[in-house]
């Protein structure tokens, strides 16, 4: 099977872009911003300023240009490596920062942004996207849910509760699965022995699209479909996106013990910023300096928020028990007590 694209590597177009030159500007904007976040974030975990980190490098495509075919009321779902999508459907890069610092009040979105806190636990977060679609259908809204989700999770239970609940209840859900070829050190083969993860989407009884996760233009055209689709009552969407994450699983995991150089290069050479910047100098909308601007300004935007997330009071131990019941158990009066007791704050 081809994967859908409508951007070459070199920058050349197949067919019409989905969006004109204005609003792919925006997008390149966007995309460099997040990678400026994700760097920013790499150093910051080796200064001991940040807890283990997921980059996403590489993955910018297939993330921003999915949120940008969703309307901004739209619920996203999302896991540990997609902070750019999370961010470009209003989550902040402060609270991201924060709940990567370990503490918990990053989980707590603005008031309107329909984002959920980053799921850790590989899989679980499907269920509650197809939930909260199913409850806004219910409610006769038209909005959707797109949950965010990697190859791997493809192999969890979870997954396949939420494809089944969604295709037997048509509810307005996208499934975005980022195929980026492993999950931690497990290649995408020894994953499953489905040829390929859409044909999944067949036994769920929904459609299946595999695209290119590399190609922005690509990207929102397939999720433009999916929401479509979702909005008019017509179902949920499975999309495979073919992409590959350039760094580690995690600032804590060594690659170079399950893959090649020569195949992080080859992967480094469809780059999805590249690959937008060379379609833009094409068309005309490009130019150094403001390149330049824009990403002077990502910097200055992502410092920021780091500063913001440093600034907030340190998270006192004692207030895990405050948010936990409105009524403390016993048990928990008990834990409080023995944390006082140690010395820890209350
Ligand atoms: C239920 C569960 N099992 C195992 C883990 C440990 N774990 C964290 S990330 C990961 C791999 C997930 O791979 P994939 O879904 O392909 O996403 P990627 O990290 O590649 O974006 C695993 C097994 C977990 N967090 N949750």
């Amino acid at each position: 099977m081809e994967p859908i694209r409508l951007l070459e590597v070199d920058g050349t177009l197949r067919g019409d872009p989905p969006v004109d030159l204005d609003e792919t500007r925006r997008l390149f904007t966007a995309m460099v911003t997040a990678r400026a976040y994700d760097s920013k974030c790499n150093a910051m975990q080796v200064q001991g300023r940040l807890a283990t980190y997921a980059s996403f490098e590489g993955q910018e495509a297939a993330q921003i240009g999915s949120i940008a075919a969703l309307r901004n009321d739209d619920w996203v779902v999302a896991t540990y490596r997609d902070a750019a999508a999370m961010w470009f459907q209003g989550y902040l890069w402060a609270n991201l920062l924060l709940g990567r610092m370990g503490d918990e009040r990053g989980g707590a979105p603005p008031e309107d942004v329909n984002v959920l806190p980053p799921s850790i636990t590989v899989g679980a977060h499907m269920i509650h996207a197809v939930g909260l679609g199913w409850a806004e259908s219910l409610q006769g809204s038209d909005r959707i849910a797109m949950a965010l989700f990697g190859d791997g999770a493809t192999s969890e239970g979870d997954f396949h509760e939420a494809m089944n609940f969604a295709g037997v209840f048509s509810t307005p859900t996208v499934f975005l699965c980022q195929n980026n070829g492993f999950a931690i050190s497990m290649p995408r083969q020894r994953q499953t022995a489905a040829e390929w993860l859409t044909n999944k989407a067949i036994g769920y009884g929904m459609p299946g699209v595999l695209v290119d996760g590399n190609d922005l233009f690509a990207m929102i055209g397939v999720t433009r479909d999916a929401v479509g689709r979702a909005r008019a009552g017509d179902g949920p969407t499975f999309i495979e996106a073919l992409t590959f994450r350039v760094g580690p699983h995690t600032t804590t995991d060594d690659a170079a013990r399950y893959r090649s150089d020569d195949l992080v290069e080859e992967w480094r050479r469809r780059d999805p910023i590249d690959r937008v910047r060379l379609y833009l100098q094409r068309s005309g909308g490009w130019d150094e300096a403001w390149e330049t601007e824009l990403a002077e300004s990502a910097r200055g935007a992502i410092e920021e928020a780091v500063t913001a997330a440093e600034s907030v009071d340190p998270f006192e131990p004692g207030a895990i028990f405050d948010r936990m019941y409105s009524t403390p158990t016993s048990a928990m009066d008990r834990q409080r007590a023995a944390l006082r007791r140690d010395g820890g704050d209350d």
